[in-house]
């Protein structure tokens, strides 16, 4: 069977890198497939925001860069906060440089993202030495790294051979690269019938999920989760504003939350038994 009809629990058991295996099991124990994406500038929202969502999400994807008052310290309470409601943590900084370069600002600078969060992401449009700096920082670390094989934009430029070849190039690091940010799954694409490897199982994360709204006026485009998972074959929704509003008012993140906690499940669980 593919990755489509299996569990997430089953499909734990045909990963060897810790940060997918941790991500499908944390899936499977609470739940949900739904990460939580927080897009805020104070980090005493941002740390409200990740308390009240946090019991009904498997991830947590942070933009560290926008918070303006951000100190290290922040870290650890985030950690403080994946421990508390057993979460996976991942840093969205869509690194895009030589290898050199984003090994350094994998590991270094300001945020030290390697050392705290166990899933980062690039954009392959450098080519496979961006892999090769990336996991010469993540590897040793236990990290994981998703390929941006397409984005929820409309107008991206990532359609067509350019996600065949993100494709290629994470079969081609399966050790490290443990899946994509598409709108999709990937399974067997860009390879000749006789090329994908039996065993492939990327995991695809999918931003641009929201129930409320169809895009938000700067070129973001929503679907359901319904549509994102069950038509779609995506295993992680990714939602932001749709469950932090506008206002930050905890009672109601956690029911947004739940929410779409629930509907990402009930989707999961149609496409698991189909
Ligand atoms: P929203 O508030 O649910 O629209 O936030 C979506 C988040 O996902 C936001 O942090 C974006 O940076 C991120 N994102 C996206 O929306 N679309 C993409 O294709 C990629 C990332 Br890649």
């Amino acid at each position: 069977t593919s990755p489509y009809h299996q569990t997430y629990a089953e499909r734990a058991l045909n990963h060897e890198n810790p940060a997918a295996k941790l991500l499908l099991e944390t899936m499977e124990r609470k739940k949900s497939n739904l990460a939580v994406s927080v897009d805020v500038t104070r980090s005493e929202d941002f740390l409200a925001i990740v308390d009240a969502a946090g019991p009904y999400v498997c991830l947590v994807k942070t933009h560290v860069d926008v918070l303006e008052d951000f100190d290290y310290s922040l870290v650890e309470r985030l950690q403080e906060l994946s421990k508390r409601h057993d979460f996976v943590i991942f840093e969205d900084r869509k690194f895009a440089d030589i290898g050199n370069t984003v090994a350094l600002q994998y590991s270094s600078g300001v945020y030290k993202i390697a050392n705290w969060s166990h899933i980062t992401n690039a954009h392959p449009v450098p080519g496979s030495s961006i892999v090769k700096g990336l996991s010469s920082v993540g590897l040793p670390l236990g990290r994981g790294l998703l390929l941006l094989a397409e984005m929820s934009t409309k107008g991206s430029l990532a359609t067509g051979s350019y996600t065949e070849e993100a494709v290629r190039m994470a079969r081609a690091h399966r050790d490290f690269v443990i899946g994509f940010i598409a709108q999709r799954r990937m399974d067997g694409i860009g390879a000749a019938p006789d090329e994908a490897p039996e065993d492939e199982d990327f995991l695809i994360l999918t931003p641009g999920v929201g129930l409320e709204s169809k895009g938000d006026g700067m070129g973001q485009q929503y679907r359901t989760p319904r549509e994102v998972v069950l038509d779609s074959g995506c295993d992680v929704i990714i939602v932001g504003r749709g469950i932090y509003g506008s206002e930050f008012q905890p009672d109601t993140i956690a029911a947004r939350a739940e929410r779409y906690m629930a509907e990402g499940w009930a989707a999961y669980v149609e496409r698991t038994s189909s």
